[in-house]
């Protein structure tokens, strides 16, 4: 009996459970097709990483005398989709069953429900493995709440894991460090040399097929410095253990112009690949804290981004899909601005983080999070476009870990289900935690006026526009306060300001030839 086994390129570990059986004779199927790389305009660097991810893996798996049918972009033949791919190695193989592993996005999940209907053979769907929390027992957790908080569910995942547990008691008697963890970098704060790969040859040559094929996509080829394999995955994980773990959590939340990477992991390409497990580098941060090479605070406020959000948000995609992306509790309509895709626009802050991303197809969580996120969500951006965006720029952009981030976390569209209040915020949080202001044409002290930071008065307006919304929310009330404190003719000006700027925002390109998006 003949097993025929598709792995997807997001699947990219020997032992994600379509393989775990693996028998003589069985086939496994990897292929690089048209459709996924366009369903959405992918980053030129995400398309990159994955195919040459995806030819090392296959190789790999060869080395080992597995039988690898890899399916390449060029391929005479290549019908440039799953199902068809999978249709033709079923006839090529005459296997008498398919498995896989569940996808990660649900456009995939749905397009598997129609091969168990419409394949000759039968075809076994099996748990995703290389998350910690099975999609079930989230579901359970969640039950049909309405609003979910991350906080819970992360405790309980300490508690299942035994990660940094003493006993039934969190290590240092605390779940959570993050008051240490918001730290501006000091002035003259050298930032390390942070380990890339250069690009080899397998990658060169994925190089040249996407500038074939995708050279209208945004973003630039030539910083690529993304691990590939599983062994150089392992050493970007070792050398962010020695030497950004112990700084991670106090400059966390730091941003610095020039400086794109500060002292983050640098593992969620490889990771939402395949090429690490959550639990491998949950471990390993405990093991560094327990061997006294990093300290608590560090090690809990990594961990939890992994064990905690990371888990949450992908059990939170599926407990609440395919409703969940329909929402927009805000009704938030506005174009995206057409800075998003060129960095043309005169707020330093989102130049810089729109160029870092084209440079690098990544951005840290803050930068995700206070810079390109709380503008949209002040400046009204409709979530559809929003979401288009981070699902295009970034290396590790998969719709089940971008859409809470976006949609719940960011737009606050889903109306709370993922967070408690909106992350709105004003120049000044954004001056706090980086070096952006300095070199701004606007000034983050001023309120109002042509010259005032924008994300002054549009944080005031976002408030008053969606006082109906928002004001009885709790975590809401100092803001509201003080809104209520001001004149009449105090909030007629940031109306006015926020218009005028609000209307001279462009979504079109200065000229056709620069069609991005
Ligand atoms: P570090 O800062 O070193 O963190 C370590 C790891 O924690 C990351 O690799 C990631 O696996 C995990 N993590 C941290 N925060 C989150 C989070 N909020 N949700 C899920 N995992 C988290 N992450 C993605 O992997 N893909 C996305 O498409 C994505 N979109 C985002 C969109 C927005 C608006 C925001 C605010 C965050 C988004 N994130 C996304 C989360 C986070 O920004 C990235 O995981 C992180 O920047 C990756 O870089 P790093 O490996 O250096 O992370
Ligand atoms: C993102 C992506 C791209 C660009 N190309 C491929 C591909 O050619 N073949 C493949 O198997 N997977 C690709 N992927 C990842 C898939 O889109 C991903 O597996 C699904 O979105 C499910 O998470
Ligand atoms: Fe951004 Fe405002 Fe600072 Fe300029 S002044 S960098 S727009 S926060």
């Amino acid at each position: 009996a003949k097993t025929l086994r598709f792995v997807l390129g997001d699947q990219l570990n020997r032992r994600v459970s379509s393989l775990v059986d693996l028998d003589d004779g069985d086939v496994v199927l990897i292929v690089e097709v048209m459709a996924e790389a366009t369903y959405v305009r992918h980053h030129k660097q995400k398309i990159a990483f994955l195919f040459s991810a995806m030819r090392h893996f296959a190789v790999e798996l060869e080395a080992e005398g597995i039988a690898v049918d890899y399916v390449r972009l060029d391929d005479p033949g290549n019908t440039g989709s799953f199902t068809g791919e999978l249709e033709r190695a079923a006839a090529r193989h005459a296997p008498t069953r398919v498995v896989v592993t569940e996808p990660g996005e649900w456009r995939v999940w749905a397009m598997m429900q129609d091969w168990r209907d419409d394949l000759a053979v039968p075809v076994e769907i099996r748990d995703d493995n290389r998350f910690l929390c099975p999609r079930r027992e989230f579901a359970d957790w969640a039950g049909d709440r309405r609003a979910l908080r991350m906080e819970t569910f992360y405790r309980g995942m300490r508690r299942r894991t035994g990660l940094l547990m003493d006993g039934k008691e969190p290590v240092g008697g605390q779940w959570n460090f993050d008051a240490d963890n918001r730290k501006k970098l000091p002035k003259n704060h050298a930032v390390p040399n942070r380990l890339r790969f250069a690009p080899d040859a397998t990658t060169r040559e994925v190089f040249a097929l996407v500038e074939r094929h995708f050279a209208g996509h945004f973003g630039d080829l030539d910083g690529f410095g993304w691990p590939v394999t599983r062994g150089e995955a392992l050493d970007a994980l070792k050398h962010f253990i020695a030497d950004g773990l112990p700084t991670f959590g106090d400059y966390q939340d730091a941003m610095k112009a020039g400086a794109p990477f500060l002292y983050h992991a640098l593992i969620s390409p490889p990771l939402n690949a395949g090429l690490l497990t959550a639990e491998e580098v949950c471990r390993a941060a405990e093991r560094a804290y327990r061997e006294g090479a990093a300290p608590l605070h560090c090690a809990e406020g990594f961990i939890r981004q992994i064990l905690g959000w990371r888990e949450y948000v992908r059990g939170l995609y599926w407990a609440r899909m395919p409703a969940y992306a329909e929402t927009n509790a805000l009704d938030a309509t506005r174009d995206l601005p057409w800075f998003y895709w060129s960095g043309e626009t005169e707020m330093n802050c989102l130049a810089q983080v729109v160029s870092e991303t084209r440079a690098h197809a990544y951005a840290h969580h803050i930068q995700r999070l206070m810079v390109t996120g709380n503008f949209a969500l002040l400046a009204g951006l409709a979530p559809a476009q929003v979401e288009e965006w981070y699902l295009v720029v970034f290396a590790d952009a998969y719709e089940w870990v971008e859409l809470p981030n976006v949609h719940g976390m960011v737009l606050w569209a889903d109306g709370g289900v993922m967070g408690s209040k909106p992350y709105a915020a004003s120049g000044a949080y954004i001056n706090r935690m980086s070096d952006y202001c300095g070199a701004c044409r606007y000034d983050v002290a001023k309120k109002a006026g042509p010259d005032a930071c924008p994300f002054n008065y549009l944080y005031w307006n976002f408030l008053m526009a969606n006082a109906d919304r928002l004001e009885g929310n709790p975590r809401l009330a100092m803001p509201y306060r003080s809104l209520a404190k001001m004149t009449p003719a105090r909030k007629a000006e940031i109306a006015s300001d926020a218009a005028s700027f609000l209307d001279g925002l462009s979504a079109d390109a200065p000229s056709a030839s620069r069609a991005i998006p």
